[in-house]
Order: C-alpha cells, then sequence, then structure tokens
C-alpha cells in the first residue's frame, strides 16, 4: 500500500511518534481516498486498522471499516461495531474464536446481583455468535494460514455488520469467507446471522459447530444457574436459563439453515455439554461449490415488557417464543433483514435528517456513529430502563447509569426524539423509590439519586472498590456512590430541559413536578449552617472532577443544587396560580409543608463562589486555588488517558491543581439555558476566564470531558479550538488508540459529539425558555441539515457559513433569537447574517 503526503511516500511500516500522527491526521491520502486512517504503526505498538472512506455514492461516510485483522487489536471493533436495538446490544466478536476476544450480549434491565459482595450488573448471556469451523479437520482461524482481501465493514444506515476475505489454509486450500448479521430494529427479539464458504480451488471437508453456548461470565462472574437444554425435531434450540439472584428467566431459541449450491442439506448430530447445546453439521464442498448457512436466533426474558406482572407462565414463554423463532426463520435472512433495514431508514434516518457537508468527510461519519449508537444504545421500548455509560457494548460499568444520561445524552433525544426522552426520565421517576432511600439511609429528605442506578427500585449500586492505588498497592475506594451528589440536580436539570424545549405539561403533572420538588427538598436537607461564615455550604463532596475527593462548596454542587431549588420555587409558584389541586396533591404526597420558605430562605444563604476579583476565575472548591501547581505537560500530551495514576496516588492527585474534567466550565453551558441565564456570575467574559485558567489544568481524563470545552471553545471564539476538540472526542471510540473501546464505546462522549455539532457549531440552545440559533460553523463545514422537536414540532433546519432557513413543519408558529434579533415563522424563513455579526457576537 502506498501513502502519499503532499507527493511524498510514506513508510507505512514506520513506527509514529503521537506528534507526527497528530501533524498528518488528516493529511495522509491513500492514492484517491482522503481523511482516512491508514494502516500505519502506532507509537503504542498496535496498528491502525480502521478505515472511513470505503463507502462510495448512496454510501459514502456510511462505512466503518477495518480493513486487516490483528487478534491484537479485537476489542476495538468489537465495541464500536456492536450492534443493538436498545432491547439487546451485542459486541461483534468474530465468529470463529480467538484468545483476547469479549463476546457480549446483554439484555436490558435484566440485572443481577450474584454474591452479596459482587455489585449488581447486566449479565453476559450465553452466546450465538461463535462458529467453530473445521477445514480438513484443521481449527480455522485467522491467526493461522494466510488471509487475503479482508473487510470487516459496519454499514452505519443498515446496521448490518459483514466481514470478507480469501483465506488459505495451512494445508494449501484456498476459500472465500463471507459472515453478515444483525439485530433487528424491527423486531426486538431477533438476531439474524448469515455465512458462506466457497471452496476456491480444491474439494475441501468443512465441519460447522454451531448452537446456544453459555459458557459464558462476566469477567468471571457467573450470573445465571445451569438452565435446560433442548433441540426439537433436531432443528430448533432452546436455551433456558435463570438469573441467580433477581430469578429472571432468560429465553433463548436459534435454528440454522444450511444449503450447498442453492440446496437444502440440513443433516447433523446434536450435542450437549454443561450450559451448551448445538449441532455439528458437516460437508464435502467441491472447487466452487459453496456452502450457505443462515442462523436466527429469538432472545427473551421475564422481564420483556409484554409479559404479564400477574400470572406469568415460563412455560407460555417457551412454547411463545419458540413458534415465533419457527416464522422468523421461514422467512429467512434477507427478508428479516430487509425488515430491518426499512426499520433504520423510517424510525431513525427519516426522522434525524442529518446531513453535512463538511470538507473533511470524517466529520459526517463521526455524526452518524453517534446517531447510529444512540439508537443501538437506548431502550426506547422500555422506561424502566436506562442507558448504561458503556451503552449494551461491553461490560464497563456493569451496564449502569450515571449523569452520563441526563447531561450528554438527553438533549439528544429532548431536540431529536422526545418519545424516547420522556421514557429515560421516567427511568429517573420510577427511580424515585431508589432515590428516596438513599436519602434517607444518609440521614437526608426527599429524594437522593444514586450516582450509579441500575434497575429502579435498586437504589445506590456504584461499587466501593476500584484500581490500584500505586503508593500502598490496595484496592482504591471509590467514593462517588456516597460523596459525588450533583447527579441530583442533573436529573432536575434533564425535566427543566424537557419541559422547556417539549412544552408537555403531562409529564409535568404526572412526573415532571414531584421529581424536581423532591430533589430540591433533598437539596434543603443536604445543606449545612457555617454559623461562622453566616451561609449554607455543602461539604465534602466530589464535584464532576473526580480527581478531587472530599471537597467543600464544589462552585458545580453548590450552583447546581441552588438552581435544583430555585427552579422548584417557580414551579411551585406556577402551579399555585395554574393548578391548585395538583400542588395540594404533590404537598401531601411529598410532605412539602413549609417547604417553600426552607427554600427561599435557604437559596438566599447559600455559598455560591464568586469570580475572584483579580481574574474572574471561579474557584472549582474551598482549595483548589491553593493547591501545588506541577508540570502537566507530560499527561496533556499522553497517548492514553489517566497516567497520572502512574505517578501519583488519589492521595496526591487531591493535592494539586489537576482536574480530570470538565467541572467549573459545565456550570456555565448548564446555567446559561435556565432562567439564571442573566446572572453576571456566568457572563461570557467570566465563562471566557474560566476556560483559559482551567482548560491547561484539565487532562480530559474522562470522555465526558472534551464536548464540554469544546462548545465553550465555540462560544468564546476559539473556534480552531473548539474543532480540534470535536475531532478529540470523535477520536475517543474512532482515533487511533486500538485500545480505548475495549470495555466498550463511551456513551456519553457519543452522545456529547451531537451535542457539539448542534448547540456548540450549529447554535441551536435553549436560554431561558427562548430557542436560539446562533451557528458559528468550523471554516470547512459548508452546510449543516436536521430536524429539532420545538414545542410538540418538527422544525428543519439548514446552516449554512452565512444563513439559516427554518422550517416549521406542522405550520404553526416558531420564534426564534439569533444574534440579537427575534424571527418569527409558521412556515418557512431564511435569515441570512454577515460574518461580522458572527464574529462580534
Ligand atoms: O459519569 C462519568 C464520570 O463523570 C467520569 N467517570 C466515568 C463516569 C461514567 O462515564
Amino acid at each position: 500500500m502506498t501513502i502519499e503526503k503532499q507527493h511524498t511516500i510514506l513508510d507505512v511500516t514506520k513506527t509514529f511518534s503521537v506528534d507526527e500522527y497528530n501533524s498528518l491526521r488528516g493529511r495522509i491520502f491513500l492514492k484517491d481516498n482522503k481523511n482516512v486512517f491508514v494502516k500505519m504503526k502506532t507509537f503504542s505498538g498496535g496498528v491502525i486498522l480502521l478505515n472511513y472512506s470505503r463507502g462510495k455514492g448512496d454510501l459514502k461516510n456510511w462505512l466503518i471499516s477495518e480493513i486487516d485483522f490483528s487478534s491484537n487489536a479485537l476489542g476495538k471493533c468489537e465495541a464500536t461495531m456492536s450492534l443493538g436495538n436498545g432491547y439487546m446490544g451485542m459486541r461483534s466478536a468474530t465468529e470463529e474464536p480467538y484468545i483476547h476476544e469479549t463476546r457480549n450480549l446483554f439484555v436490558n434491565g435484566t440485572f443481577n446481583k450474584a454474591a452479596e459482595n459482587e455489585v449488581t450488573e447486566l449479565p453476559n448471556l450465553a452466546d450465538v455468535t461463535r462458529l467453530d469451523i473445521r477445514i480438513d479437520g484443521e481449527r480455522f482461524s485467522l491467526e493461522l494460514g494466510k488471509t487475503k482481501n479482508y473487510i470487516r465493514q459496519l454499514n452505519l444506515k443498515t446496521a448490518e455488520l459483514t466481514r470478507s476475505f480469501e483465506w488459505t489454509s495451512p494445508k494449501g486450500k484456498e476459500l472465500r469467507f463471507l459472515f453478515k448479521r444483525f439485530i433487528s430494529l424491527d423486531n426486538l427479539h431477533v438476531i439474524g446471522l448469515k455465512m458462506e464458504i466457497e471452496s476456491l480451488t480444491d474439494s475441501v471437508d468443512v465441519s460447522i459447530d454451531t448452537g446456544i453456548n453459555a459458557q459464558m461470565s462476566n469477567s468471571g462472574c457467573q450470573h445465571f444457574l445451569e438452565g435446560e437444554r433442548r433441540i426439537y425435531n433436531n432443528q430448533f434450540i432452546q436455551l433456558i436459563q435463570t438469573t441467580t439472584e433477581s430469578n429472571i428467566d432468560v429465553v433463548l431459541n436459534t435454528t440454522h439453515k444450511m444449503k450447498v449450491n442453492g440446496k437444502e442439506v440440513n443433516d447433523s448430530e446434536m450435542h450437549m455439554a454443561r450450559r451448551k447445546v448445538w449441532q455439528t453439521y458437516q460437508f464435502k464442498l467441491l472447487p466452487n461449490d459453496k456452502l450457505e448457512m443462515e442462523k436466527v436466533t429469538t432472545v427473551h426474558t421475564s422481564r420483556d415488557k409484554e409479559i404479564p406482572q400477574e400470572g406469568y407462565d415460563l412455560q407460555k414463554l417457551r412454547d411463545d417464543s419458540l413458534q415465533a423463532l419457527q416464522s422468523h426463520a421461514d422467512k429467512g435472512y434477507d427478508s428479516l433483514f430487509q425488515r430491518h433495514k426499512d426499520a433504520w431508514q423510517q424510525k431513525i434516518w427519516n426522522k434525524y435528517n442529518f446531513e453535512l457537508a463538511s470538507d473533511n468527510d470524517f466529520d459526517e461519519l463521526a455524526l452518524r456513529f453517534s446517531l447510529y449508537h444512540l439508537t443501538v444504545m437506548t431502550p426506547a421500548h422500555d422506561e424502566r430502563m436506562g442507558i448504561g455509560a458503556k451503552a449494551l457494548s461491553g461490560e464497563g460499568y456493569k451496564g449502569h447509569s450515571f449523569w452520563d444520561t441526563e447531561i450528554f445524552i438527553l438533549p439528544f433525544f429532548i431536540y431529536s426524539n422526545p418519545e424516547v426522552a420522556k421514557s429515560l426520565l421516567l427511568y429517573r421517576y420510577h427511580g424515585l423509590e431508589g432515590a428516596r432511600r438513599k436519602a434517607l439511609e444518609n440521614g437526608y429528605e426527599g429524594a437522593m439519586y444514586p450516582w450509579e442506578m441500575a434497575w429502579p427500585t435498586d437504589g445506590e449500586v456504584t461499587p466501593e472498590w476500584g484500581d490500584i492505588d500505586i503508593v500502598t498497592g490496595e484496592q482504591t475506594k471509590i467514593w462517588t456512590g456516597f460523596i459525588e451528589q450533583h447527579i441530583t440536580s442533573d436529573i432536575a436539570f434533564g425535566v427543566y430541559q424537557y419541559e422547556n424545549v417539549t412544552g408537555d405539561k403531562q409529564f409535568m403533572d404526572d412526573y415532571g413536578y414531584e421529581i424536581v420538588f423532591d430533589t430540591a427538598k433533598f437539596w434543603a436537607s443536604r445543606l449545612e449552617w457555617n454559623d461562622e461564615k453566616h451561609r449554607y455550604e455543602i461539604n465534602n463532596v466530589i464535584g464532576p472532577d473526580e480527581y478531587k475527593e472530599h471537597i467543600h462548596n464544589n462552585a458545580f454542587t453548590n450552583y447546581m443544587a441552588y438552581f435544583n431549588m430555585k427552579l422548584a420555587m417557580r414551579y411551585y409558584d406556577q402551579l399555585k396560580e395554574e393548578n391548585p389541586s395538583l400542588l395540594q396533591s404533590l404537598e401531601r404526597k411529598l410532605d412539602l409543608d413549609e417547604m417553600y420558605s426552607l427554600w427561599e430562605k435557604k437559596t438566599k444563604r447559600l455559598y455560591l463562589p464568586n469570580p475572584r476579583e483579580e481574574d474572574s476565575v471561579i474557584p472549582q472548591d474551598d482549595t483548589y486555588l491553593q493547591l501545588k501547581e506541577i508540570d502537566l505537560t507530560k499527561y496533556k500530551e499522553q497517548d492514553t488517558v489517566r497516567t497520572i495514576y502512574r505517578d501519583y496516588n488519589p492521595e496526591q492527585i487531591n493535592e494539586i491543581q489537576v482536574t480530570k474534567q470538565a467541572d467549573t466550565l459545565i456550570l456555565f453551558y448548564l446555567l446559561e439555558q435556565t432562567f439564571l441565564a442573566e446572572d453576571e456570575r456566568i457572563s461570557k467574559a467570566v465563562k471566557r476566564a474560566n476556560f483559559h485558567y482551567y482548560e491547561p489544568r484539565t487532562l480530559h481524563d474522562s470522555s465526558l470531558s472534551l464536548v464540554t470545552y469544546a462548545i465553550v471553545a465555540n462560544d468564546i471564539g476559539e473556534e480552531a479550538l473548539a474543532y480540534r476538540l470535536f475531532e478529540k472526542s470523535c477520536e475517543t471510540d474512532l482515533g487511533p488508540m486500538m485500545h480505548t473501546s475495549d470495555e466498550g464505546i463511551h456513551a456519553a462522549s457519543i452522545g456529547g459529539i451531537w451535542k457539539t455539532a448542534i448547540f456548540g457549531f450549529a447554535g441551536v440552545r435553549l436560554v431561558n425558555g427562548k430557542l436560539t440559533i446562533q451557528p458559528r460553523l468550523p471554516n470547512h463545514w459548508k452546510e449543516i441539515k436536521f430536524t429539532i422537536h420545538w414545542q410538540g414540532q418538527p422544525i428543519n433546519l439548514c446552516i449554512t457559513p452565512t444563513s439559516l432557513t427554518v422550517e416549521a413543519v406542522n405550520k404553526e408558529k416558531v420564534e426564534f433569537e439569533s444574534y440579537g434579533k427575534m424571527y418569527e415563522c409558521d412556515d418557512f424563513i431564511e435569515v441570512v447574517f454577515s460574518e461580522e455579526v458572527i464574529k462580534n457576537s
């Protein structure tokens, strides 16, 4: 392969340093393809195997391709190419097994706590994708023999994974392989898999073991009892397992259709072993013979929404699911796939209507990647379930939901698919039970949301022990579940944003007010009176910057608690006027007697750190600005994350002015959207000052950090930096580091890709109840189109560097502000702005 860099041929076998790689990025050309990650060695010794420009014509910027196989970098494609439909998610491990693979199949909401000292997590279900293939009796593996023309590809548009290559066995037999699979968006319980093997030169004996393998665990932790296995009519395989503690039945059914040169050949041997049931198929292929296999699987659980709470009958679930499998299998892979593909087109691509014309094709691809995973990760079908920090693509964070949802993912759904946003907020509404329990257990009132949430009633599920402490060699204590408390007001913020953008009054009456009142009640009980300073404080917390533990008055936490209580007061006033009977019933239910006056008194005296007089910097907490400073260059330039832990333990990091992720900065971005927008303490000048103070001290060691900095950088006119930060956040999963996604994709950062494009570059934002659209596109973005939903109406937007068109799809009036001017339209309006106006804004 030759690579040209401005007419220079680069040596692809050379190892590049981080700086060299960064300086080449975007200037590397494969003969006729630009903006492609080419196969070249990286500083970390891995090989960049990803290519984003194989899609041509209609498929341009829709394909993520792996252009060579390496069994040392399996995690990257397993996670980034993972498939799913919100009901279930599966890592894209290859059909043939490898030592360092991670095979995962998760069904949302099926949490189980394996033992008293374990944490509840999504159990890894039985595997249905593994195929043990032997060619002339030898194990088929890409680590053996020779492979040519290897391509593994995720088509983001059709949500289908394909893999093809030619392989010469160690004995010299040449074969062509093709694999395909999808997880249906049309029927949430269906997985389709297809394989073709063609013998190119010789006659070969092919044997395949295929079935259901429940010899799985979560990194060794076993969540299932042995279960029951059966094969019906030598054709339909069924495996039933029950989780050890939560008692959830999981029923998997699978069946195969085999054809040689188009003729069905279904002879097989049946086998069973512990936690495993499978069939062995054997074929003799002559030169040019083609073997085709279709495998259709269904997954059902007793936790499925359609399962009746009363009168649940496992036998019925087994019978119904088996019947459903037969009918799906009769339709066959192609027809099932067609329905799935149509579902993606209608439910996703037509709805979001997203297009981006950028000189850097990678930008559009990254945004489609974001929309793809936002769909795959989200349980749109069931409001009892949330979104895990690693989605359904890996064991990382155990399927638990964090503030990642409300602050980084929910905004996408609020603006693009409000029904799903509502479902995600209902998950938190159901979580009030666990939140109230947590408050009580900690000696507070109201609802104190868990830092990590699993099944809504579980309450706090954050593990207590983490990585090694490099000084003591002991396990590090994880404090977040005890003292990272801002999640409670982040959820209230989510309700506020949903209410303002959608205008969904019914949701507020039924659920929203209750969440906001009860969370505000928690804060009122949480504040501590400082007699000496004559103010309320919030002590002993962790803010978004998790490198600072047990700190006092984290600005983000205090301001957000203030917002939460002020919001409750506003809603209270509003209800008193508009719906006193609802207010009365909520007062009774939540015991809000005297609460309003408490909120009033406490918000007046709550300590909100002011910007410093000398430089407008808001202290991140009581001590941060007095901590020692060290040279952070080495960590700022790291090729991976959290390298500071190689030199310092948590206690030492606590004593240094170093920040893990956007902390004070996110405050500006959130509060600007609210009724506090005019507060001088979060003015643009203060925002700029804080950006310049904190960015050099922030290591972006959490994937949540870059997007906030990217949005704020764009706001303050640092456009080039904003784009670079955006690009880096896209590279969290799509970049050259082949191991960053091993534990799963980064759900919040993926939501953040969309946020940066829409709230950042396209400048679409809620400001104190108003829609504002103030675009500031990167220089090389020529046009961006997408649909948002505002007050129940879809609005089509098209933005170029100097114009904005707004189309009110239902022809209902929409008002918006752009660069200081108000506009309204009930049809279509074009606004043209000069570059001058944008620059001076
Ligand atoms: O919620 C985040 C947190 O802010 C940083 N650590 C990882 C968590 C899950 O993504």
